[in-house]
């Protein structure tokens, strides 16, 4: 009887060892495997602005790095899980879905829905979500000013309590368009009608001339918290012109974000331009300014990031990405 205790109890004693020793041996794997596993939101939290940064919720500067959608009306087909994740893995951190404003464009209210999926996506991956209003041959923020404010009121008010979202009101005002005349009053409006919903998320501001011209906007920035602009470059056309456009508005201290760019000349096709494009990257390094590499399609174009012979619309490796995509992916693990 003592025995059969004694031997219990050795059993017992021995089972508790190996478990001690195995939650010991997990205890040491576990934080370096949450590490490892830990998503962009899960890692930054909040993002905010300060001064002329993005940064952290721990208030650490931080560089978003993105990939753009193509027009979701064109391309619905890549706005899935499988390929925001297969992005993440290359080191990307943010997806911007481009929601063109414009009827000759495919603006539709139906794409409200295809606009949710990409959020939701992008949101169970723990990945921050741009949510783009794509004005381009309606070059004036204001042609459909009353239609953006039915957009983000919409949105604002969904997402409002979500720390991963951002959203960008005007992608490129062009044409006969001023920053103090069109572009700033524009801004005030939209701005105030996110900020019932959303008092937090950061608010991407378009500048004159397809989104160039960050230098004017830094003349007469907005007042209000949590705001950054926009400068696109197609770095096959846009070259140390532009460029020295973002240092001047840097040194003002104005916060910028490029919300889109690509390595090939401005009209999204044509030839492409790798040195200009290692100038870029390092200025953009330089600063930690965040970049969003447009677009995810196959579309037989320069600055599509999909090979064209690339028939899948997820689990892209590598391997899949064309001359553009390879290019711009060596920079997102830098
Ligand atoms: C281009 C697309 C192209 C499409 C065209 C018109 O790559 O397939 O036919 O729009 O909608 C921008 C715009 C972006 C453009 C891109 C290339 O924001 O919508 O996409 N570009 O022209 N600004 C500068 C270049």
């Amino acid at each position: 009887m003592v025995l059969g205790k004694d031997g219990i109890v050795m059993k017992r004693g021995l089972l508790t060892g190996i478990l001690i020793a195995l939650f010991s041996v997990m205890g040491a794997l576990l934080p370096q495997a949450a590490a490892e596993a830990a998503t962009p939101v899960e890692k930054w939290g909040q993002l905010s602005v300060s001064g002329a940064n993005i940064v952290n919720e721990a208030g650490k500067k931080v560089q978003l790095k993105g990939v753009s959608t193509h027009g979701i009306a064109w391309f619905p087909q890549y706005v899935n899980s499988s390929c925001f994740q297969s992005f993440r893995k290359m080191g990307v951190n943010t997806i911007r879905l481009a929601f063109y404003s414009d009827p000759s464009a495919g603006y539709s209210e139906s794409l409200y829905s295809k606009v949710e999926e990409g959020v939701k996506a992008a949101t169970d991956l723990g990945m921050y979500v741009i949510i783009d209003w794509h004005i381009l041959s309606d070059g004036n923020p204001k042609t459909h000013q009353k239609q953006a404010l039915k957009f983000f009121t919409h949105f604002a008010k969904k997402y409002g309590s979500q720390k991963n979202i951002l959203y960008e009101i005007c992608n490129e005002p062009n044409g006969n368009v001023t920053w103090q005349g069109d572009i700033r009053p524009y801004a005030n409006k939209v701005i105030k009608r996110i900020r019932q919903y959303d008092e937090n998320n950061i608010i991407i501001v378009g500048t004159p001339t397809w989104s160039q011209d960050v230098d004017i906007a830094a003349q007469k920035p907005l007042k209000q918290k949590n705001i950054v602009y926009t400068l696109h470059f197609y770095a096959a056309t846009h070259t140390d012109y532009i460029r020295q456009k973002l240092v001047t508005a840097r040194k003002m201290g104005l916060p910028v974000l490029v919300s889109e760019f690509n390595i090939c000349d401005a009209s999204g096709n044509g030839q492409i331009s790798k040195s200009s494009g290692t100038k870029w990257m390092k200025l953009l390094k330089k600063y930690k300014i965040g970049h969003v590499a447009w677009n995810v399609s196959n579309k037989a174009e320069t600055s599509a990031l999909i090979k064209s012979s690339c028939q899948k619309t997820g689990g892209f490796t590598k391997k899949n990405l064309s001359k553009t995509g390879r290019f711009i992916a060596k920079w997102w693990k830098k």
